[in-house]
């Protein structure tokens, strides 16, 4: 069968080009591997069918011939299997890639979403500039490391990976608001990873969706 994965028809302005299906969508590009998007909406999220397929009602869903899934870090390890544009065929060079694949969501990922969440879900509540300083430090010191760790190199283990896409795609979004200015050479890896052609399409394909079922 032709790889299915799930994403939205429409959602507001502030999430279009975010949504997580881009990590798939990504990740499929860069494999050179044909698949169909199947687009669903919030009827679609509630059905007993579609819970079947992603329990908590999200997206993104995958299934191809062999598999049923969700979580995006998990499809993306899946494809990556499947290419050696994502990931090394070696134990080691495997094991790298998983590694990264991880520390972007779980070392990373949470703190981002911590800061980021202040702005974009508690606006103009008094709490937040409460919680703010402590948030930007954690990042802070997260972003530190990994500037560290990355040097002068192009990519986190030289080549890319899978790991450089969904450590792109959690850094896009502190780069938004301006909290990688702090590390340029971070901010110039994030660059070079959205500088490559299969995410410029599925940027732009995710997009053209929302276009498409725009609501009047
Ligand atoms: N950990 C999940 C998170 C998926 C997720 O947060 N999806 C969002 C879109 S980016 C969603 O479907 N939100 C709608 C909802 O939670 O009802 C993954 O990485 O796949």
């Amino acid at each position: 069968m032709t790889i299915q994965l799930t994403a939205f028809r429409w959602v507001p302005p502030f999430a279009q080009g975010y949504v997580r299906d881009l990590r798939i969508r990504w990740a499929l590009e860069e494999a050179g591997l044909p698949y169909e998007v199947v687009l669903i909406d919030p009827d679609t999220q509630k059905s007993e069918g579609y819970r079947q397929w992603q329990p908590f009602g999200q997206v993104p869903a995958y299934r191809d011939g062999e598999v049923e899934m969700f979580e995006s870090g998990a499809i993306v390890l899946h494809i990556a299997d499947k290419s050696e544009k994502l990931c090394p065929r070696d134990p080691a060079g495997r094991g790298r890639v998983t590694t990264w694949v991880l520390a972007a969501l779980n070392s990373i990922e949470p703190h981002a979403q911590t800061l980021l969440n202040l702005d974009a879900f508690f606006s103009g509540q008094d709490w937040i500039e409460g919680r703010r300083p402590s948030a930007r430090a954690m990042i802070d010191g997260r972003l530190a490391s990994l500037s560290t760790w990355l040097g002068d190199k192009d990519y986190l283990e030289g080549a890319f990976t899978a790991g450089d896409l969904v450590m792109a795609c959690v850094l896009r979004e502190l780069d938004g608001d301006g909290y990688l200015d702090g590390f340029a050479n971070v901010k110039v890896y994030v660059d070079r990873c959205l500088a490559r052609p299969a995410f410029v399409k599925s940027f732009e394909d995710q997009m053209n969706t929302f276009r498409q079922f725009a609501p009047a």
